[in-house]
């Protein structure tokens, strides 16, 4: 039986994540194929240590996840040149990348076959399939493959009992690369574990790349497995903190305070994703449990404080800009940090109103800042998701904006800052726009640095609020160079690019 390779491109400069995307196909395989993980992340040269492997003529399968951005950095060259060398060696890309833009991945002409969603069923059944030498993988769910040259995507599958999958094989990843590398200090604790607890999301915004993948669906692990699962790692590993990986950790209430309940007296402080309409549902008794229980911060998709913005972007529930105002007030009573996420620029019906909305969202959020001088602000320049039929996708294309049709398109760097939301690409933003934001982004980072990044303390903190103090309050953004300057000097790291500071 041949092997299979499971690659992991590298995702951030240094400090990495565990990286649960591989863990999770290792352990859909696991006791069925041989395989080995190859972590870019941690590896001096990933492209040679899969050559190699290959050169020992065992491996027939080679398996890579796919984030956009720099992700794409490796996953490409190295896909290519191993399928160039090796044209019998079966290519499979997973990931949001690889199911987003599944025409250039295929076209590309080095990648065989795209999980589309989950892979827990399908990767093994395609090995299954392929190693019993039959071509024809049409009844395998989630999967997308060129046949008579054309996409086609099978059907989806009904996402599984989370409880009912193997564990992820985390002695296994141990014995490539020791575990303690992934388990660094953050500002939430000296051994910070990544953790994914649900898939999918129930809402559909129209700018997210969840939804064309799991369409209003989710499902997530109980909460007695969650705490179980951490409570082991503390054991073996002295794990005290975890950052909570799902889109959308607290959809389920029941399940967030029964797991509060069940690590209340663990010491194990913990951060997650979720929505500020829902979590204003919960009880301030509820907020409390989570908070005594360790959840220390909770990032939130605020997006705009305008209304009418929010219902373009098909938010769905009922988040309006008041409830975002009433959220971060009790927020602060209760002791949470809520770290909330704005997409700004949008498409508008012409420039001024671009530019106005722009403006408006500045001042919202410096208003939230009044309201909980804590909140933590990430500001994300709006970068379409191809979310086929929504109406936000069809204004933007009718604007003009397409994707690259090349794969190796998506690695000029200007694709790649786009896919790390920080230049959109987007015909409807001029430069000018885009500097509005980014200075105002820049000034927030000095007048309020974040607090993920804990390096950034005492002086450094006072040296920089005082330089970004006379900008932040006169509203004067333009070239902030010192700023800058002293961001680059203490190598201040945003958390919406490579996740939060860790040593
Ligand atoms: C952790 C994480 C990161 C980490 C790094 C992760 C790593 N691989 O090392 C960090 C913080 C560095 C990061 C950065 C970015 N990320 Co990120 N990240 C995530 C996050 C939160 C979790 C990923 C994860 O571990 N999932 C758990 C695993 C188990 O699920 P999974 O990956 O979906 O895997 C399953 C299937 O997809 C499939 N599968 C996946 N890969 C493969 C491979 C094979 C071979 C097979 C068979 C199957 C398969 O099978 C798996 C099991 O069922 C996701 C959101 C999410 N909840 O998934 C965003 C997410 C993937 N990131 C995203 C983005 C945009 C980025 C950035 C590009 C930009 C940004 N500002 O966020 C940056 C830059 C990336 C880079 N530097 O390369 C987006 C992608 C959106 C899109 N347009 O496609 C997501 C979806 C967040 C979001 N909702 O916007 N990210
Ligand atoms: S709530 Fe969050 S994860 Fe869910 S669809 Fe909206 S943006 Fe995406």
């Amino acid at each position: 039986m041949s092997k299979v390779i499971i690659f992991n491109p590298r995702s951030a400069d240094a400090k990495h994540r565990i990286p649960n995307s591989i863990l999770q196909v290792g352990a859909s395989v696991e006791g069925k194929y041989d395989y080995v993980f190859v972590d870019g992340n941690l590896e001096q040269d990933p492209e040679q240590k899969i050559m190699d492997l290959l050169s020992s003529g065992d491996f027939g399968y080679f398996g890579t996840t796919v984030m956009p951005g720099p992700q794409l950095s490796q996953a490409i060259p190295v896909t290519k040149k191993a399928k160039e060398q090796y044209p019998d060696l079966v290519t499979i890309w997973g990931g949001y990348f690889a199911s987003n833009q599944y025409e250039s991945c295929l076209k590309s002409g080095f990648v065989d076959y795209i999980i589309n969603g989950p892979g827990d069923n399908a990767f093994p059944e395609l090995l299954k399939t392929l190693e019993a030498n039959n071509s024809d993988v049409t009844n395998i769910k989630n999967l997308i493959y060129l046949r008579d040259g054309v996409a086609f995507k099978t059907a989806k599958e009904a996402l599984l009992n989370q409880d009912t999958l193997p564990p992820l094989p985390y002695e296994k990843l141990n014995e490539h690369y020791a575990l303690e590398n992934y388990l660094g200090k953050t500002f939430l604790g000296s051994k910070t574990l990544a953790y994914h607890s649900s898939f999918g999301c129930p809402f559909t915004c129209s700018f997210c790349a969840v939804v064309p993948i799991y369409n209003a669906r989710w499902k997530g692990k109980s909460a007695s497995l969650i705490a179980k699962d951490v409570l082991e790692l503390k054991e073996k590993y002295g794990v005290d903190s975890v950052e909570f990986h799902d889109n959308n950790f607290f959809t389920s209430r029941k399940r967030v305070v029964e797991f509060a309940e069940l690590v209340k007296e663990e010491n194990i402080v913990w951060w997650g994703e979720g929505r500020i309409d829902t979590l204003n549902k919960y009880s301030d008794e509820d907020l409390t449990l989570m908070h005594e229980a360790g959840c220390k911060m909770i990032f939130l998709g605020a997006e705009t404080g305008n209304d009418e913005v929010l219902k373009k972007m098909d938010k769905g529930g009922t988040q309006t800009g008041d409830e975002i105002r009433t959220f971060v007030g009790r927020m602060g009573k209760i002791g949470i940090i809520p770290e909330l996420s704005f997409v700004l620029g949008l498409p508008g019906d012409s420039p001024q109103q671009v530019m106005r909305q722009i403006l408006e969202d500045i001042e919202f959020i410096k208003e939230i800042k009044t309201i909980n001088p804590k909140a933590e602000i990430i500001i994300y320049l709006y970068s379409p998701v191809p979310t086929e039929g929504s109406e936000l996708y069809e204004e933007i294309k009718k604007a003009g904006f397409s994707f690259p049709e090349k794969l190796e398109d998506w690695l000029s760097p200007a694709w790649e800052k786009f896919d790390l939301r920080k230049n959109p690409l987007t015909p409807w933003l001029t430069p000018r726009m885009v500097d509005k934001i980014q200075n105002f982004e820049t000034v927030l980072n000095g007048y309020y640095p974040t607090a993920t990044d804990y390096r950034i303390k005492g002086i450094k903190k006072k040296l920089l609020r005082a330089f970004s103090w006379w900008r932040y309050t006169t509203g004067f953004y333009k070239w902030p160079y010192e700023i800058k300057l002293m961001h680059k000097v203490w190598k201040y790291r945003q958390p919406e690019e490579q996740g939060f500071y860790m040593e």
